[in-house]
């Protein structure tokens, strides 16, 4: 059976949701992370070869790298759901997505995470992340004014785009860019009241929740 180690307040939301989209079965192993330094514990790193979540183990295979899971489930269990048909320009744009989450966008939400962490508050940085933020954010605010999801239908492009999203959008995420960086994408934020609206959304929500 499939198995989708968890680790508190990370990135395997988004495997932990795509398996309830897609109704799977599934074991689900807990870790939490160290109360002083945030990061994985044994646990994990017995696991994940380097100690990242998610990491999920399928028929014998161990699987880490959270778009490497979500294109794995898909090719394995998917038949054809939450994402386009291949070689259509549906597909090209789904594949833009899924991959500018974990790069083009997550890039500034890190820095600015972890400037809020560090306590950094240098200019030339700041200027950075919020140029970055105004670059990616005001092109989704762009293409969500035309549809409801980021590729068309909804689809796994979404899963993996909610995640810095809804970092940025959290109280628990510091940041010098301050609590309200999706405050004038008014697109972006309908966009995430859609995705928390979505049934399987709240069903992974009360799964991965912090207790
Ligand atoms: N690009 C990787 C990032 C994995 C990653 O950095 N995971 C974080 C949680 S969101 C983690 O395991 N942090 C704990 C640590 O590194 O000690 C992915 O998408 O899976």
């Amino acid at each position: 059976m499939l198995t989708i180690h968890h680790l508190g307040l990370s990135r395997s939301d988004r495997i932990i949701w795509l398996a309830e989209e897609l109704g799977l079965e599934y074991r689900l192993v807990k870790h939490d992370r160290d109360p002083e330094t945030f990061r994985s514990p044994p646990s994990l790193w017995e696991v994940s070869p380097m100690g990242k979540a998610p990491v999920i183990e399928d028929d014998g295979l161990v699987i880490p790298e959270s778009g490497a899971i979500v294109e794995y489930l898909l090719d394995k269990y998917g038949e054809g759901r939450l994402r386009p048909a291949a070689g259509t320009p549906e597909y090209i744009e789904y594949l833009h997505w899924l991959h500018a989450a974990e790069s083009t966008l997550m890039t500034p939400v890190l820095m600015n995470m972890i400037a809020g962490m560090s306590g950094v508050d240098n200019p030339a940085y700041n200027s950075f992340v919020h140029g970055e933020f105004e670059t990616v954010l005001g092109y989704m605010e762009g293409v969500l004014a035309n549809r409801e999801y980021i590729a068309g239908e909804f689809s796994a492009a979404d899963i993996m785009v909610a995640f810095p999203l809804m970092m940025l959008d959290s109280p628990l995420i510091p940041g010098p860019a301050g609590g309200d960086v999706l405050g004038s994408y008014a697109n972006i934020q309908a966009y995430l009241l859609r995705l928390r609206d979505r049934p399987m959304w709240l069903k992974a929500e009360a799964i991965f929740r912090p207790e």
